[in-house]
């Protein structure tokens, strides 16, 4: 038998690109939870977990994380079978509440070393790849209109992205409104435009929202009001033609199953994060297939390693109706990988190789650990 010999932590901080202008923070850097299991045979996997701004995204932190895999989740998988994926997240999920980013990095990380040591890619786990490539969205959140139109603009020229989400949610609605009809209007046909709200608006904030982002042409609007607001969801998803899609709402299948019964969405946005592992995701993803939902393949802004593994689940999923947004390593100033994730004509490559397809910079990951000696501020502020 392969035991699970050793389940190491480390936190990265790496700064973006510019500031990422959300409704309830601003990024400036991303930190990530790696993690590293070691296995009797002597072979490893890699996982990574992240959160969005701090603690102003969800409950989780970075440091959290941390804390719950190595105080609560690596004891009780320690010796182990590492073959046995399925026996450890069920384990987990009984001695371990809530806390799915956490568990998503551990679950990873064996994923990526039973695939490795089977010589496969952990897409063949899941019954095997169906697509190669995946439309990629980008987003703009440069907090000014001007700066988000040029940016789109090259993006389509260079033919990266032809697919933007707009943060939206910190101004006024009338002023975010105008904000997407001006970048609609210099895109034109040449580019979707969708908002991300991250539960920014009441209710009647959002009727007027819908409207407008409607007359202006954007095709969807992402989670516009509070997670639990799911019966509103449901009235506004009915009532306007726009696609309404759920993200903050959806933590795990019991969330998928209960958004899906009120019809609170036309959209899932899977994140393998916030669903709790990449078997959990699968579940999302079969209760939005069953219902006749649209799917869509969120991130939580991971850097290569975690983009790779959510790659390797929904190159399995037969209609990604609004593609995906793995453009995490994007937003990075530098990506983490030996070989890192390839982007062009307006898709994001399946990663080739075994595992979750992932090798890491060792030289990279020295430099932006956090316990490497340098300073850097890991919160984001407003
Ligand atoms: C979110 O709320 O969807 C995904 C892309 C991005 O810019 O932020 C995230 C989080
Ligand atoms: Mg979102």
């Amino acid at each position: 038998m392969t035991k699970i010999d050793q389940i190491e932590t480390l936190i990265l901080d790496i700064p973006t690109i510019r500031g990422h202008v959300l409704s309830m923070a601003t990024m400036r850097t991303q930190t990530a939870v790696l993690v590293r299991v070691t296995f009797s045979d002597g072979s490893e996997g890699i996982g990574e977990g992240t959160t969005i701004g701090g603690l102003s995204y969800g409950p989780e932190s970075p440091e959290g994380i941390q804390s719950a895999i190595e105080t609560y989740i690596a004891p009780a998988l320690i010796g182990r079978n590492g073959d046995d994926v399925n026996g450890a997240i069920q384990l987990i999920d009984k001695l371990v509440k809530g806390n799915r980013i956490a568990k998503t990095a551990v679950e990873i990380a064996l994923w990526d070393g039973l695939g490795k040591r089977l010589g496969v890619p952990v897409s063949q786990l899941f019954g095997g790849a169906v697509h190669e490539r995946l439309p990629v969205a980008w987003t703009l959140a440069s907090g000014n209109s001007e700066t988000d139109i040029a940016e789109a603009q090259e993006m389509i020229e260079t033919r990266r992205h032809n697919i933007f989400k707009l943060k939206i949610g910190k101004r006024s609605v009338r002023e975010d409104v105008a904000h997407v009809a001006r970048i609609k209007e210099a895109l034109g046909d040449a580019a979707s435009v969708r908002v991300d709200v991250n539960t920014a608006w009441s209710v009647q904030d959002a009727r007027w929202g819908l409207k407008g982002l409607q007359e202006a042409g954007c095709e969807l609007v992402e989670q516009p009001v509070p997670a639990r607001y799911r019966r509103a969801m449901a009235e506004l998803a009915k009532g306007y033609e726009i696609a309404v899609m759920a993200d903050e709402a959806l933590n795990g299948p019991e969330d998928a199953l209960e958004v899906a019964s009120v019809r609170g969405a036309d959209v899932f946005a899977v994140k393998i994060g916030q669903s709790g592992g990449l078997k959990r995701a699968s579940e999302v993803i079969a209760i939005g297939q069953a219902a006749g939902l649209g799917l869509y393949g969120g991130t939580m802004l991971e850097t290569g390693l975690s983009t790779a593994a959510a790659l390797q689940l929904f190159s399995t999923v037969e209609d990604l109706a609004w593609g995906t947004e793995l453009f995490g390593p994007l937003l990075l100033t530098e990506d983490i990988l030996a070989e890192p994730i390839i982007y062009r004509d307006f898709c994001v490559e399946i990663p080739k190789g075994i595992g979750i397809g992932a090798t890491l910079d060792q030289d990279k990951i020295n430099f932006f650990r956090r316990d490497g000696g340098r300073t850097m501020k890991a919160v984001a502020g407003e």
